[in-house]
């Protein structure tokens, strides 16, 4: 039986590995990020950023860049590297998800059978429909600050959380 996890301390972080690496990429242009109503997968029904699961074989950023062109039909430009969230839930799976942040995109926005896209103003991103961690790290991405981030899950309400700022993000 597995053991009851309630803190991040209850995890061997020394020896954790996801089971799946992802990746969220926010498009921020003329004072606006362009988010997702995402319709399908984890998280569904939530507004996030666009991305998702790499393919085998994929780089962080290679699989950065075809999450959004299959979320939203456009190409993000000028992608630069956040930080790092790691995300365990207590049913055991877990989540690496790599942040990235683009200047601009080629195409126009489109809405897919997995996303729907979302224009916010910067001062206006609706984090009561979002995760519950985005209002802690997604900040940091606006602000270039680098970040890694450790959370503890249960369904979507978070248990438990560690942010450390970093110098990592490009
Ligand atoms: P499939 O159905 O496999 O094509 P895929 O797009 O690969 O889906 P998805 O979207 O189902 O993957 O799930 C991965 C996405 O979920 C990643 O982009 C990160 C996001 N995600 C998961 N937990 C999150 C959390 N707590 N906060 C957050 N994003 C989270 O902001």
């Amino acid at each position: 039986m597995r053991a009851v996890v309630k803190k991040l301390e209850d995890i061997d972080w020394h020896h954790w590995k996801a089971k799946d690496p992802a990746t969220l990429v926010f498009i921020v242009t003329d004072g606006q990020i362009l988010l997702i109503r995402k319709k399908r997968g984890l998280g569904a029904g939530k507004i996030n950023a666009p991305g998702g699961r790499l393919e085998p074989g994929e780089t962080p950023e290679q699989g950065a860049v075809r999450e959004v062109q299959e979320e939203l039909c456009i190409t993000p430009e000028g992608l630069s590297y956040c930080g790092e969230n790691l995300f365990q839930f207590v049913d055991g799976y877990s989540i690496h998800v790599h942040v990235y942040r683009a200047d601009g995109y080629e195409g126009e926005p489109t809405e897919t059978e997995e996303a729907t896209p979302i224009w916010t103003p910067l001062d206006a991103i609706p984090y009561d429909e979002m995760w519950e961690d985005d209002a802690l790290w997604v900040p940091l991405v606006l602000s270039r600050t680098g970040f890694s981030g450790r959370y503890l899950f249960d369904d979507d309400v978070m248990l438990d959380y560690e942010l450390d700022i970093t110098s990592s993000a490009t």
